[in-house]
């Protein structure tokens, strides 16, 4: 028997769940580099954690690792129901408040290294934590694609730690309704998106797979600036307004002239939760600043049985 001790959060609604201990162990290179080891060799892990019957297709599993940089609070990769992210807001969120809730942490600045890069969170006195995110940048502007079922769809190709793909239309222009009651209709509408841009060849720089999708609506929130629906690369869709989505937003609507530097922008998600945002511009790069706050729901202990043929959880 494996023991696996995790602590699961919340973040605006889209869990993370953080291994703290029972990891395979993946050296003491760079988090790209043990992320290249966990990919290789220990892909079972992943699933075992994430999936059924343990986990669900929203989880995101985040590993906590030993920082190369000691000016780093921890080091982390983040993982899903299919595979392996770059960065992850609430993710990052969810670790900072998950160790704080162990005491491991206090409020302050905690830099964080993940796959593309360190990142800084700062958590405040009241709970919220702010995530100063990697660069992100628009790639590519008002690219359209014929949508089998939907007709042409236009949108903006954008990092934000992750690949994805910011549509113009709103939903109600392509025939859906953004709304929690329209979950399938808007999972429909943006994997057959997500699956055209795969057959016409668009993709992120250095031909990456574009793997998230991004609608945006009006608010519900009178408070909030958009509404939007993310569909992540396991066809579950982020109950958050998605820290790196929101990340590539924030580039697109700078490169719009529709943000000014320190601008704040609310991100509803469908589910109603909400990340405040912000650019700064460092070097002529683009960083962007994400608020929101996490809430820790459980620490357990997952249990690995060999006699259990679900032992790696139900795999994709
Ligand atoms: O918050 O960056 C994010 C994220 C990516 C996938 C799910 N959440």
């Amino acid at each position: 028997m494996k023991k696996i001790h995790v602590i699961d959060s919340h973040t605006g609604g889209e869990p993370t769940r953080l291994v703290m201990s029972g990891a395979p162990d993946l050296g003491a290179g760079s988090m790209a580099e043990r992320l290249a080891i966990f990919k290789a060799q220990h892909d079972t892990f992943r699933s075992a954690v994430v999936n059924e019957p343990r986990g669900n297709d929203a989880i995101v599993g985040a590993l906590l690792c030993q920082p190369v940089d000691p000016t780093c609070t921890a080091g982390v990769i983040f993982f899903n129901n299919v595979g392996y992210l770059g960065m992850c807001g609430h993710g990052t969120i969810g670790l900072v408040a998950s160790l704080a809730y162990l005491g491991k942490i206090g409020t302050g600045t905690h830099r964080i290294e993940t796959p593309p890069g360190v990142v800084e969170a700062h958590l405040a006195a009241d709970g919220k934590v702010t995530i100063r995110n990697v660069p992100a940048y628009r790639h590519a502007h008002a690219v359209s694609v014929n949508v089998p079922g939907v007709g042409v769809v236009t949108g903006d190709v954008a990092w934000g730690g992750n690949w994805f793909f910011c549509v113009k239309q709103t939903p109600e222009q392509l025939g859906q309704a953004l709304a929690l009651s329209n979950l399938d209709g808007l999972t429909d509408l943006a994997w057959r998106i997500r699956k055209a841009l795969g057959e016409a060849n668009i993709t992120g720089a250095n031909g990456a797979e574009i793997d998230h999708i991004e609608l945006y609506g009006a608010p519900s929130a009178d408070s909030a600036n958009s509404k939007n629906f993310v569909l992540c690369p396991g066809k579950a869709y982020d109950r958050s307004p998605c820290g790196t989505g929101t990340s590539a937003k924030l580039a697109c609507l700078y490169a719009d002239g529709k943000l000014g530097e320190g601008d704040i922008w609310r991100q509803e998600s469908v589910v109603g939760s909400v990340f405040e945002g912000s650019v700064a511009l460092v070097d002529g790069q683009i960083i962007p600043s994400i608020t929101g706050e996490a809430f820790v729901c459980a620490e357990s202990d997952l249990i690995l049985d060999p006699r259990d043929p679900f032992c790696n959880g139900i795999r994709f």
